[in-house]
């Protein structure tokens, strides 16, 4: 393999990589001592035109002209200190002109700034006002994670500047001594790129048929995490189900009830986990929708990094859960899913798409049905309130256990699910819940923990509280989720400091609020209770399920053999 002499420093080695690999012809540079391994990255790959300009606030606009000329996004690379503010007035223009500029300006590390060492100046960001973006990047990025950051803010950064309304974005890079080390540097060595699907309303047919060539015959995995309802996206999603190379995992909060997709609920993949199934690995990851609540799902894509992460929707940045993101697809999930769908649904009915992948899940996910809970606990409560409530309900869930509890069972024939994952707060559910009741004319469930109505008590004093609202409380004593979780589960500080234990006057509260309240401490009481939170249709309702924490924990620990 062909060794060439270069920086040490990877990050700047990955710097021009990322340019080369956005189709920067041509880089500007400034003299300097801080921006040696820049300096050294760019112009020893050989593929970049490197030009040299003493003054930046000329070399700034020397790229502009280059870059408005040419079509084609340019480079800039200075020092640290005064030398990047005299980039800002060829940015300014190329703000207002819609100009590609990459500047990529040298630092030292966020602890020497402010410290009487020379030529520094707080760089990061100074920028803002005059360029699309601001990104900051470790130049001496050693550890993995800190090169999959590096990785991804380059993408970030290099997609920013040439989508949508182009324009520049600045990259300052933090460096410490030594400066020009070199090293053999393999000349192989690659940066992983991330293309994107511009965005758009719907996927274009060509573009469709193209991406499902690519997924032909290939271990397609797709993925739904908290989605709103959409007629559209169920179609496709049970149309794509039903091809033998597809699997369709959902989450709950997807509001996916499409035939043929599998739940994917934390124990279920926590189960697959631990039993090996190598031909569940996936070659293609299709991810829709927010943030995952299951971790073992999580583990799971992450240490199985698939070949290809295709992710779907509309977002700001580059969103790599798995660290394997090669595509940003910028159409929403009712625009792309429809016409993929179609798309590979034709190649496979011309028989050039097969495989055995759905297949494969399918029978996993036999293998490894829920277990039985009879006892009385929280999990057994929720899963008969869910089985009970009719299917038209909107349902509510709070953080802690009670959407992992939800999340666990079957959620497909209720009419709309909803949870805080955008953050996963406890602070708002009960405010949330009183907002999303307001709006609609079917009643809506709200499922919490104790802790998290303490937290968002003030929302029970709502002046138009409506009474199509109805609040299960699962009091277990404060926040149970700590007597399970792994790393709070043995401490000391449980009871005092983290669990939070308290004893919520539930009653009195419900009463003084103007709810009907109900109470179950068994199954006989729960079947009563959930008969009469349906039937009242004069009040909001609060219903007590009490179970104890000790008995809930012990519960889910036997579910996943063993603490999470
Ligand atoms: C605003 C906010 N503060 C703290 C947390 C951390 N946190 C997550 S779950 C939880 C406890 C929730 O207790 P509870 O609502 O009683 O539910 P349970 O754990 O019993 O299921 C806390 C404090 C959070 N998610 N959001």
């Amino acid at each position: 393999m062909p060794i060439i002499r270069n920086s040490d420093k990877w990050a700047c080695r990955q710097i021009a990589a990322s340019l080369a690999a956005f189709g920067v012809c041509r880089v500007v540079t400034s003299p300097g001592s801080r921006n040696v391994p820049l300096l050294m990255a760019v112009a020893r790959r050989g593929d970049l035109e490197v030009h040299s300009v003493i003054d930046e606030r000329s070399a700034a606009f020397i790229a502009l002209g280059m870059a408005s000329l040419s079509g084609e996004p340019v480079a800039l690379v200075c020092t640290s200190g005064t030398a990047m503010l005299n980039y800002a007035p060829a940015l300014a223009e190329a703000y207002y002109r819609h100009i590609p500029l990459i500047a990529v300006t040298a630092d030292r590390p966020a602890e020497w700034i402010d410290q009487d060492d020379s030529q520094t100046i707080r760089q990061p960001k100074a920028l803002d006002n005059i360029v699309k973006c601001s990104y900051a990047i470790n130049g001496d990025a050693e550890t993995a994670t800190d090169r999959w950051f590096v990785n991804r803010t380059l993408n970030d950064a290099m997609l920013t500047a040439i989508c949508g309304r182009k324009g520049p974005v600045h990259i300052n890079v933090a460096l410490a001594t030594p400066l020009s080390q070199e090293d053999d540097i393999d000349s192989a060595e690659t940066f992983r790129k991330i293309s994107i699907t511009e965005r758009q309303d719907l996927l274009p047919t060509d573009i469709a048929r193209e991406m499902a060539a690519g997924l032909c015959g290939k271990k397609v995995l797709v993925v739904a995490g908290f989605n709103p309802p959409s007629a559209r996206v169920n179609r496709a999603m049970a149309q794509l189900a039903a091809l033998p190379n597809v699997a369709v995992l959902s989450e709950g909060l997807s509001n996916i009830h499409g035939k043929g997709s599998l739940r994917a609920s934390d124990i279920f993949m926590h189960k697959l986990i631990g039993a090996g199934h190598d031909e569940l690995w996936p070659e293609i990851v299709i991810t829709l929708g927010g943030a995952l609540v299951s971790p073992a799902l999580k583990t799971f894509l992450r240490e199985k990094r698939p070949q290809e992460h295709w992710h779907v929707g509309i977002n700001e940045a580059t969103i790599d859960c798995f660290m394997a993101l090669t595509r940003r697809v910028e159409i929403s999930p009712d625009g792309f899913f429809p016409r993929l769908a179609g798309a590979l649904s034709h190649l496979t009915r011309t028989g050039a798409n097969h495989g055995s992948y759905a297949a494969a899940w399918h029978n996993a996910a036999m293998a490894y049905e829920l277990p039985k809970v009879n006892k009385w606990s929280a999990f057994f409560a929720v899963r008969e309130i869910l089985r009970n409530i009719p299917s038209a309900w909107n349902l509510q869930l709070s953080n802690g256990m009670s959407v992992r509890y939800a999340l666990a069972n079957d959620l497909s024939r209720h009419h709309r699910v909803d949870c805080n994952r955008g953050v996963s707060g406890i602070d708002g559910s009960v405010s949330t819940a009183v907002g999303a009741a307001n709006v609609v004319s079917v009643p809506t469930l709200l499922i919490t923990g104790d802790m998290s109505l303490q937290y968002d008590i003030a929302a029970l004093s709502a002046a138009d509280l409506p009474s199509r609202l109805k609040i299960v409380v699962l009091n277990n004593g404060g926040g149970g989720i700590f007597k399970f979780v792994k790393t709070t589960a043995g401490l000391p500080e449980l009871p005092t400091l983290i669990n939070g234990q308290m004893n919520l006057p539930l009653e009195q509260l419900a009463r003084a609020y103007g709810f009907h309240y109900l109470r179950a401490c068994d199954s006989v009481q729960l079947r009563e209770a959930v008969r009469d939170m349906i039937d009242e249709t004069d009040r909001p309702v609060i219903m007590e399920v009490v179970t104890d924490a000790d008995v809930n924990a012990a519960e889910m620990t036997s579910l996943y053999n063993g603490i999470f």
